[in-house]
């Protein structure tokens, strides 16, 4: 793939992501309860709004994004975020599913403290975000700055009866975390 269509595809994976998770206000649409939008309407509306979006740039969004942020409905006629919104009215419906026994949550310095109060909070989206591997709550991380990796006791959570579930995207999402089930590295400052 060359340099330039990647860093296309990921400015209509941002584009998409602002869309489907946080503002679909910017272009005038609406998710369903679901999450879902025609894809049909997305196009147009984009395109209405100054954004030059194409089917087959929707379609190649869905299939070689990265971390498979998105998902086409049975029919093929309509896309929705798998994870991360933020918008209000939105409820994919996930399943609870059981999850490994630790699972991994990527952040930075600065947030420690609060953490170390309050547990991990979910902020401005419907869930806090875990990973099952290190390496992605590293990138995760790195995001904001010089990753710090918390480990979860998510087999004692899931035995208190925390609910988790899994993306179609494979990230786990809870409600919150609290204190006592976090690890926090060795040397973790703060
Ligand atoms: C922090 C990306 C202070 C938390 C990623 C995080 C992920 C607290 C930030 C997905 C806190 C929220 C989500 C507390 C949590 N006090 N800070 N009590 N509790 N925090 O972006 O997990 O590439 O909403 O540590 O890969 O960083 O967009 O969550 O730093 O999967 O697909 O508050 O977004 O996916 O930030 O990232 P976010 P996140 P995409």
């Amino acid at each position: 793939m060359s340099m330039n269509h990647k860093n296309n595809l990921v400015a209509v994976s941002k584009f998409l992501s602002l869309v489907l998770r946080h503002r679909p206000d910017v272009i005038g649409v609406e998710l369903d309860s679901e999450g879902w939008v025609e894809i049909e309407a997305l196009i147009s509306q984009a395109n209405t709004h100054g954004k030059s979006l194409t089917l087959e740039q929707v379609h190649e969004a869905i299939v070689n994004n990265d971390k498979k942020r998105f998902a086409l409905s049975d029919d093929g006629l309509r896309i929705r975020a798998n994870q991360g919104h933020s918008v209000a009215g939105v409820d994919l419906l996930f399943d609870a599913a059981e999850p490994p026994k630790v699972l991994y949550h990527g952040t930075v310095s600065a947030f420690l403290e609060r953490i170390r109060r309050q547990g991990l909070q979910k902020r401005s989206r419907h869930h806090v975000h875990l990973s099952s591997d290190r390496v992605t709550a590293e990138k995760v991380g790195s995001r904001r700055g010089k990753p710090v990796v918390l480990t979860v006791d998510a087999a004692t959570m899931f035995a208190d009866g925390h609910v988790f579930f899994l993306s179609a995207n494979g990230v786990w999402l809870v409600d919150a975390v609290p204190e006592p089930y976090l690890a926090f590295p060795v040397g973790a400052c703060e």
